[in-house]
């Protein structure tokens, strides 16, 4: 466990983030105690580029040095963590299982599930600018909707967001829970018998696909959102992936006091 009297970690995130969300969740599992530093998509690099971290975040600022990747971040997290808290089994393949599976959602299921929720949205200016100014500094709210042009643009770029890639992304999300699908069959947890990375990084990675309650941010209410994307959220958590994580968001995703 932590010692107390160091100072708190740094999380500097986009709050909204699902990559910053399994950060946050590995944090308030694990009882670490940490300061979360949110910004506007943009300004965010500012922040990271600063503590030695790269474009993206989550970036956690730690005695040992900058962690500018999620999985990074789990793995030290899991060092400071107490026996029956940890993330990765001590079992070598049952620990592989858990990386390999982690690795499997931060490269498919992450990417699918942020393409097709952006795809979805309408291409509202309030809304979006209602989603990305959460958590962050004055400042930055009020730059926000001058930089906005700009920021929609690079959002389309970077992430190819359309009409046509958001249905070939709903399919990856729907291949990707296929696989989970026959990996629970029965079973409690993704690998072994306890909660693990890999169901972390499951559930957080595929939240913005099924909007659970626990979400450790915010996000937009269903009534401003289309029928069309709710409808698709409503079938992903019929599913016995879909519902896997709608649980562990209920039973294992605890926010500190
Ligand atoms: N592999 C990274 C991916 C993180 C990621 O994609 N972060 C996005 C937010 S969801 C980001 O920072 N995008 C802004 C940018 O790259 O400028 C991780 O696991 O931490």
């Amino acid at each position: 466990m932590q010692n107390l009297k160091t100072e708190p970690l740094r999380l500097i995130t986009i709050s909204i983030s699902h990559y910053c969300e399994k950060a946050r969740w590995a944090l308030d599992r694990l009882e670490v105690a940490y300061i979360e530093e949110s910004h506007a998509p943009l300004f965010h690099r500012i922040a990271t580029r600063s503590r030695g971290g790269k474009n993206a975040v989550p970036v956690l600022v730690t005695p040992a040095g900058t962690l500018s990747d999620s999985t990074d971040i789990l793995h030290y997290l899991d060092g400071l963590a107490q026996n029956n808290k940890q993330l990765y089994p001590t079992e070598p393949a049952l620990r592989q299982q858990v990386e390999q599976l982690e690795e499997l959602f931060d490269t498919q299921l992450g990417p699918a599930t942020r393409q097709w929720a952006y795809s979805c949205l309408p291409d509202d200016r309030t809304l979006l600018l209602k989603l990305w100014r959460q958590g962050a500094p004055p400042v930055e709210q009020a730059l926000l909707p001058i930089v906005f042009p700009l920021l929609r643009q690079l959002l389309r770029q970077r992430y190819r967001i359309s009409a046509t890639s958001g249905v070939a992304a709903y399919k990856d999300i729907q291949r990707v829970f296929e696989t989970v699908n026959g990996l629970l069959a029965g079973c409690p947890y993704l690998v072994g018998d306890c909660f693990s990375a890999a169901d972390l990084t499951f559930a957080a990675l595929a939240a913005p696909a099924l909007r659970p309650e626990n979400y450790g941010v915010k996000a937009l209410q269903s009534h401003e959102l289309p029928q069309d994307m709710l409808a698709q959220v409503k079938q992903l958590r019929q599913t016995p992936a879909g519902a896997h994580a709608m649980r562990l968001y209920r039973e294992e995703r605890h926010r500190p006091s």
